[in-house]
């Protein structure tokens, strides 16, 4: 059994083959290349915990019969909800080995988000935090206890905090294993950051994942001597691959696991592990900011990667002096194109510009509203096709036909312009996302389970500016008099939805402005939740 997915037309395909982008490895390459000297370097080191290669190759190996010895089959589904621990990796690499393709959902994600890609994905294995109950009670129910592997706290062997929810420990398949999975086929899911209600899947397959790690590792110009700070989330497709964990695996560097990105947990590890390459989102960049300095020794710091969302100039100009290193700007997306500033690249374009496409194959349209294209310096609307971006959602077709045109460029929803030296610069968005500091809120998610609440006649929710994390979100809603904002959160808790999702700001309100073919006019909405913030704001000083 293979997963279905949109392919890749047999031209293109056999352009990335013949240009060499797509070698016809499997991702579990990254690992498995070190060998022999090269396998007994560090790979991670997690708390108190270190694995080398070989340890990661050999328990990943060893997991991945323990699967094996439960059923899973080349084509079975997985749904991981992991924090930032080795085991994420084990993991991960395991299920590679045996061809069971997962959704590495978010450690933020709840009840809610996993239920939704169960519902997608329909997984014949679940793999969760012991302590999370919400969690393992609804997986006990989707999946069953012997198909639901729990991580305890964590053991000196790397796979001792695993054991099965029926109580039974791991045991392993001593059978061969079956042939290696397909590179031409899809090796796991990324998550999109969404803007239709439902969270979409993105396939991606062993050829462009790898590529893409592969490209991002020369251009960063990682090597063994990389050690490299995990702090944001270890599945987001920022730290998982650009390069991120598996670039610095391929490299043959170190991974220092972070259980959060902020400064009393990652200056530590930094001073103790000599870190030298850390990636993080905007809000976090100028928190480190304003604590560095504070007697912590960061100066084995080389590079601060910072993506996710759009980091203003003045803070990208304190980089070099407050934190003694470089800076290097990524705007990249789960669906495929990452874009970097180069880190030979001149101040100017290292401050004010997000970056150029890193592949020679990544083709990029700024295009207007009517699908034409915009001048150079004039903004419009990103679209993309390569060899590393997806060409449709999972199971999404009436989704599809509206993002992707008849040549399989995808629409990315950004709104960019084209500096000089092909650098893109981020100008807004046209897809209805609040960006709260790189973690994405579907608009429509929370605006139909707020709809759902028995008080709530409506809702609209829309970003609005915030000094630290770019935006917040604000939520509009026709509700009567007396509804609380506390009482719609805990609705929304209730739900299972992710924390990050609540908004923080409700405004009741007893009419939604509409546009004139009728629809919410969120543009209204968002210059209002503007100026209230600005008032609050004036009023609180
Ligand atoms: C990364 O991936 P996603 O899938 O969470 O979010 C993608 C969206 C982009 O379409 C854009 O709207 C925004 O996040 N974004 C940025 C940005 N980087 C991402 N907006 C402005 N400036 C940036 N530097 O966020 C992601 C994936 C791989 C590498 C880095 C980030």
């Amino acid at each position: 059994m293979t997963i279905p997915f949109t392919p890749w037309p047999a031209a293109f395909a056999e352009r990335y083959r013949a240009e060499g982008y797509w070698t016809g490895d499997p991702l579990t390459d990254v690992i498995d290349r070190h060998r022999g000297a090269a396998a007994e370097a560090t790979a991670i080191l997690c708390g108190e915990r270190r694995f080398r290669y070989a340890d990661v190759q050999g328990l990943s190996v060893r997991l991945a019969a323990a699967f094996r010895a439960r059923g899973l089959r080349p084509g079975d589904t997985a749904l991981v909800r992991l924090p930032n621990r080795a085991e994420f990796y084990l993991v991960f690499f395991a299920l590679l080995r045996c061809g069971v393709v997962p959704v590495n959902a978010l450690n933020s994600h709840g009840v809610y988000e996993l239920t939704a890609y169960a519902r997608q994905i329909e997984p014949a294995l679940a793999v969760l935090p012991a302590a999370d109950q919400a969690l393992v009670a609804l997986m006990t129910q989707t999946v069953g206890p012997e198909r639901l592997l729990l991580l305890g706290a964590p053991s000196d062997d790397g796979i001792g905090g695993f054991a099965w929810a029926d109580g039974d420990a791991l045991a392993e398949d001593a059978a061969e294993p079956p042939p290696a999975a397909d590179p031409s086929g899809v090796a796991f899911f990324q998550l999109s950051g969404g803007s239709t209600g439902t969270p979409k899947l993105i396939p991606r397959t062993h050829d462009d994942y790898l590529y893409s790690v592969r490209r991002s590792v020369e251009i960063c110009g990682l090597d063994e001597t990389c050690r490299f700070l995990c702090a944001l989330p270890a599945p987001h497709n920022f730290t998982l691959s650009s390069p991120g964990a598996l670039g610095v695996f391929h490299a043959g560097g170190t991974v220092v696991m972070a259980g959060d990105p902020s400064p009393a947990t990652c200056f530590p590890l930094i001073a103790r592990h000599r870190v030298t390459w850390a990636a993080l989102v905007p809000p976090m960049l100028s928190v480190w900011l304003e604590a560095a300095g504070g007697g912590e020794d960061l100066s084995s710091l080389e590079v601060v990667q910072v993506g996710g969302a759009k980091l203003s100039p003045a803070v990208a100009e304190r980089v070099p002096e407050r934190l003694c290193c470089r800076l290097q700007q990524v705007f990249g997306m789960a669906e495929g194109l990452v874009n970097y500033t180069r880190l030979d690249d001149d101040p100017w374009t290292v401050v004010n510009t997000q970056g150029r496409p890193m592949s020679p194959d990544d083709e990029i349209r700024i295009l207007d509203a009517a699908g034409h294209p915009v001048p150079p310096g004039a903004v419009g609307e990103l679209w993309t096709r390569g060899p590393y971006t997806f060409r449709g959602y999972y199971k999404a077709e009436a989704h599809n036909a509206r993002v992707f045109d008849a040549e399989g460029f995808y629409c990315s929803g950004d709104l960019v312009s084209l500096a000089p030296g092909g650098n893109l610069v981020v100008c807004g968005r046209n897809k209805d996302q609040i960006n709260r500091g790189g973690e994405k809120i579907d608009a429509q998610e929370v605006e139909d389970l707020l709809a759902a609440h028995p008080a709530v006649g409506h809702a609209a929710v829309v970003a609005m500016p915030d000094a630290l994390m770019g935006e917040r979100s604000c939520a509009f809603v026709i509700a009567p008099p007396g509804t609380k904002p506390s009482e719609l959160r805990r609705f929304l808790r209730g739900q299972g939805l992710a924390d990050f999702k609540l908004p923080d700001r409700f405004v009741f309100v007893p009419d939604l402005p509409k546009t004139a073919v009728g629809k919410v006019d969120k543009q209204t909405l968002r210059e209002r939740a503007r100026k209230d913030n600005a008032l609050m704001e004036t009023t609180a000083s």
